[in-house]
């Protein structure tokens, strides 16, 4: 088998057991001892007889899929039209509070413009949400702003999904044990640093015309290059790095600006041991766990391959053989793009 293959099947295997053991735990608003951690991931889900149930972030990932491997190419239409069916489907994933009213407005109204229900929410400033980049990683060869549009107004929820697949692609590429740290970082940063002037010149210009675009808000949040760049210090520490400090730096909440960069640490801190150990650490650092540890999931999927998913995980998790099936699909259409660029 390929080993790009492999990668795809892990990207999309790496997502699904993160959020479905995160999910365990989501919403504790503590740091959880490593040993908690890893009791229940390795051990206690030995005893389980019904599968692990995936959430949100996976019902998405897979609409996702749905799409691109039906449509043979990226619609959002056809994106949003998945997201809609899945979410009256099996409105009971535990979806965010509000991105269901979004859904809603789709299917009612139809609009000709399918971000229209997105820039709505939030008194028009948009969700900051992580919910577009939680999903994100079937779309990281393709178009991800396009994408969080659908759900995700809010600059910063649409940066969150941009670098999150960005995240995705470059462990695509690289190959275990080759894991430079810095100059993964050093490239996030440049791409965050052009998102971040991009979102600055297009407020300005919003203040000139009085012309609504995408909302942003540019005084009222933190800079992801700020939180990138904060990476490499907290690395240098080694394994006398406490949780804490990281969570003081990035954040695990809902917001996509805590918890893309939360995951993507995990991934760097500890994907570099093992596949296990991201996940394991993402669901540490508390928060919303399912979320963090999905995205530090995907990561690290993509890097590693899926022969480094515990197969514990793989055989207790919901979804997992629709999760290959989807990642064969989407190498397939992968291959053939290859062929008529
Ligand atoms: O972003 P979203 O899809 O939620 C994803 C999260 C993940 O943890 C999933 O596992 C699931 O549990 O939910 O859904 P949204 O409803 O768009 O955003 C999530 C929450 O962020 C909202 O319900 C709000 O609490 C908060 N939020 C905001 N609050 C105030 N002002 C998002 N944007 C705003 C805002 O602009
Ligand atoms: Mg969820
Ligand atoms: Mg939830
Ligand atoms: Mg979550």
């Amino acid at each position: 088998m390929s080993r790009m293959l492999h990668k795809f099947r892990g990207t999309l295997v790496g997502a699904l057991v993160g959020d479905c053991l995160g999910s365990h735990y989501e919403g504790v608003p503590y740091i959880l001892p490593w040993r908690e951690v890893t009791d229940y991931t390795l051990t206690k889900i030995k005893d389980k007889k019904e599968p692990i149930p995936y959430t949100d972030d996976t019902a998405m990932t897979r609409a996702i899929c749905k799409s691109l491997t039906e449509q043979k190419k990226y619609d959002n239409r056809s994106m949003a039209q998945e997201f809609v069916e899945e979410f009256f489907r099996e409105p009971h994933r535990g979806y965010g509070a509000a991105v269901g009213t979004v859904f809603k407005r789709l299917q009612d109204e139809n609009p000709e413009d399918i971000t229209l229900p997105a820039r709505c929410q939030f008194d028009g400033q948009g969700s900051y949400g992580n919910g577009a980049a939680m999903r994100i990683s079937p779309v990281a060869l393709l178009n991800a702003r396009k994408n969080a549009l659908i759900t995700h107004a809010h600059i910063n929820g649409v940066i969150g999904a941009i670098l999150q697949a960005e995240a995705v692609f470059k462990a695509l590429l690289l190959e275990p044990p080759n894991l430079d740290t810095d100059k993964f970082i050093d490239q996030l940063i440049e791409v965050a640093e052009k998102l971040e002037k991009d979102k600055e010149a297009s407020s300005e210009k919003k203040e000139d015309s009085g012309h609504s675009g995408i909302p942003s808000h540019p005084n009222k949040t933190v800079s992801y290059v700020k939180k990138i760049k904060e990476m490499k210090e907290l690395l240098s520490k080694g394994d006398a790095l406490e949780p804490k400090t990281v969570v003081e730096t990035f954040g695990n909440g809902i917001r996509a600006e805590e918890a893309v960069p939360a995951a993507i640490f995990s991934f760097l801190h500890k994907g570099k041991v093992s596949f296990d150990e991201s996940i394991n650490y993402a669901i540490s650092l508390g928060g919303d766990t399912d979320t963090i540890a999905s995205m530090a999931g995907a990561i690290s999927g993509a890097y590693w391959g899926v022969n480094e998913v515990p197969e514990l995980w793989k055989s207790k998790c919901e979804g997992v053989e629709e999760a290959i099936e989807f990642a064969n699909k989407i190498y397939e259409l992968h291959e053939q793009r290859k062929e008529t660029d």
